[in-house]
């Protein structure tokens, strides 16, 4: 189910995009998979809907009308390693991937998210912001103290949610995630270890997920090295 806010300007979108304050677009209808007013007719069966947002700025709060309980079996890193009772089995390949171990990290940043940028800057293609040693667990504290949600994303990892405002995450957010919502004046800890591809000429970002903030800079680039290599030249991207 692809989900998506549009506003309509008769029998056409808008795409004049009304922003609303400082979020992004917020649409005045939802589609699901291209349709007003969706349905599906299902039996009596268990079903299973895996929820795509396709918007670019709106959060979503899913639920029944009749309000009956559902099993969540999965997020953005995909089905859970644990899933609910009475849910049949996870699919074989996700099995062995664990969660990062804070009691393993070798070293701890902290991310400042505003609207303005990271860390007090706004993303620069040619700048590289983090190096990080590849197959090592880090902490990263992010820390929002601007007066709207940022969506904290990561590439190249799905890392472990381990507090929240220093409380344990709601269950929600306790396997595998790429991201985060990190409310205003909250505090999220993750702990996120790199396994994945190394190359210090070739960044990865992180970056608040609602679209214009991304746009407008609020990422900032990493990359993960061998053990003793320093990051390398980022290509010029002027011009692009
Ligand atoms: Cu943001």
């Amino acid at each position: 189910m692809k989900v998506q806010d549009v506003t309509f300007d008769g029998a056409t979108f808008d795409h004049g995009h009304r922003f609303l304050a400082d979020t992004g677009f917020l649409g005045e209808r939802t589609m699901v998979n291209g349709t007003l007013d969706p349905y599906a007719e299902v039996g009596d069966e268990r079903v299973r809907l895996r929820l795509l947002s396709a918007s670019t700025a709106r959060i979503y709060t899913f639920g029944f009308d009749d309000d009956r309980a559902f099993d969540l079996v999965g997020t953005d890193g995909g089905c859970w390693r644990r899933p609910s009772p009475g849910v049949p089995d996870r699919p074989a390949v996700d099995r062995g991937l664990e969660l990062p171990e804070a009691d393993d990290a070798v070293r701890s940043r902290h991310f400042e998210v505003r609207r303005s940028g990271i860390n007090g800057q706004p993303m620069a293609m040619d700048r590289i912001d983090e190096t990080v040693t590849r197959g090592t667990t880090e902490v990263w504290t992010l820390r929002n103290g601007g007066d709207m949600t940022h969506n904290f994303h990561v590439h190249d990892v799905q890392f472990r949610v381990l507090d929240v405002n220093g409380e344990r995450p709601e269950p929600a957010l306790r396997d595998r995630k790429d991201t985060v919502a990190v409310p205003m004046g909250a505090t999220v800890r993750i702990a996120l270890r790199f396994d994945g591809p190394a190359d210090p000429d070739v960044p990865y970002m992180y970056h608040c997920h609602l679209l214009s903030h991304e746009d407008d800079g609020v990422m900032g680039q990493f990359v993960v090295v061998g053990k003793g290599q320093r990051a390398g030249e980022v290509p010029d991207h002027a011009g692009h």
